[in-house]
């Protein structure tokens, strides 16, 4: 039996990702014990679905459980603050899916009730164990690029570009204030972070609201489907599409653009980063290539070495190269990292998953982009 087995977790929200999550920890020799879903009739047919042993009641009922050791969140976001307060306060560690809160004073408080617990809490910032970015990573560590100087790119999708698109995620009181910028633009700037080392110091950005009335199924909708019958008519007051600009704390420039509306753009995160020495470039698209431009030599595209996957400690990539790896596949290299540190006691020095300090600097980036948007003026983070 593995080490892993040993582990016990539970997931909180049965959607499109709470099924993501419950597949990976099984690959990865998880003992999934239980679920908990928006209801206990819904949280027993998503149980039955995913052959997981155990629907809970309530949260109470979940965390009353001492066969529980680690809880993930993939709710609603609105339910991130007191959910993950509650699984802290449990004694269980937390994986909570992003953006971490509704606000940075919510994620503020989050910080400090993860520091205090001594647990390992982790934010599911999942792009960044695409093996590339973790090579891409090293390589600015290294100094292969230089000085990072310029930071551009996008998160574009197209699954809410249609009047009669439906998702929690369009309604401020459930997703937040910002839609577009926190539901995706906060993976790029977690991710651009990551891999150049680099904050934002300050930021100026404008929101764009294209659809400013969209049809609300009466029913329930899944993410990623549409809802059908009756339908009533919803003004919309999160952002469709972002477009930000970025001064970082060593002088460094960069500009981002976020769209869920952009047609035939499915999941499109791209980044391009400008060092003083090279530039690299990676496109979640063609996840298994990274472009590096050279002033005077040739340009190149690297693949997937083997040296990803015998990295001391944890590997970084889990198949062999070539065989391409996935979103699956990110959260599952993701899962082995975080569920090594639980084995090992606590994170790890070497550790490259995304903390609870990561996920409070997220949320005081998108705090900014809602002061300078409405201000339409730069805002320093210091100001958050
Ligand atoms: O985290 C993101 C989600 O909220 C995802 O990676 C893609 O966009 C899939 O769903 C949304």
């Amino acid at each position: 039996m593995s080490d892993f087995a040993k582990i016990r977790a539970a997931v909180i929200g049965t959607g499109f990702i709470g099924t993501v999550h419950v597949q990976a920890l099984r690959r990865l020799g998880v003992d999934v014990r239980g679920v908990l879903g928006s209801s206990l009739k819904r949280g027993q047919e998503r149980a039955q679905t995913m052959s997981v042993a155990r629907a809970y009641d309530s949260l109470e009922d979940l965390l009353a459980d001492e066969n529980i050791d680690v809880v993930h969140v993939t709710t609603p976001n609105h339910a991130h603050y007191s959910q993950v307060k509650s699984i802290l306060g449990a004694g269980k560690h937390v994986i909570c899916e992003k953006p971490l809160a509704m606000t940075s004073a919510e994620s503020a408080e989050m910080v400090d009730l993860a520091n205090a617990s001594g647990k390992v809490a982790a934010v599911c910032y999942n792009i960044r164990f695409y093996p590339l970015n973790q090579q891409a990573h090293g390589m600015v560590q290294a100094g292969d690029l230089g000085d990072i100087r310029f930071v551009t790119g996008h998160y574009h999708q197209d699954w809410l570009a249609k009047p009669s698109d439906w998702n929690w995620r369009l309604e401020s009181e459930i997703g937040g204030a910002l839609r577009s910028v926190g539901d995706i633009g906060t993976h790029w700037v977690d991710l651009t972070s990551f891999v150049t080392g680099l904050k934002a110091a300050s930021v100026m950005a404008e929101l764009v609201t294209f659809i400013p009335k969209r049809q609300k199924p009466l029913g329930s909708v899944e993410t990623f489907t549409s809802g059908t019958g009756e339908t009533e008519s919803r003004p919309i007051d999160t952002d469709d599409a972002a477009m930000i600009l970025i001064r970082y704390e060593n002088g460094a420039r960069g500009v981002m653009s976020t769209s869920q509306v952009n047609m035939g753009r499915k999941n499109s995160l791209q980044w391009d980063i400008a060092g003083a020495k090279a530039t690299a470039a990676w496109d979640s698209e063609n996840p298994d290539h990274l472009f590096i431009g050279h002033r005077d030599g040739p340009n190149q595209t690297l693949m997937r070495d083997f040296t990803l996957m015998n990295r001391p400690g944890v590997a970084a990539a889990t198949l062999p190269p070539g065989h391409v790896e996935g979103f699956a596949d990110s959260f599952f290299n993701f899962f082995r990292a975080i569920y090594a540190d639980v084995l090992a006691g606590g994170r790890q020095p070497t550790s490259t998953w995304a903390t609870f300090e990561d996920g409070h600097y997220e949320m005081r980036f998108c705090d900014a982009v809602v002061k300078s948007a409405s201000e339409s003026r730069w805002v320093d983070l210091s100001e958050i």
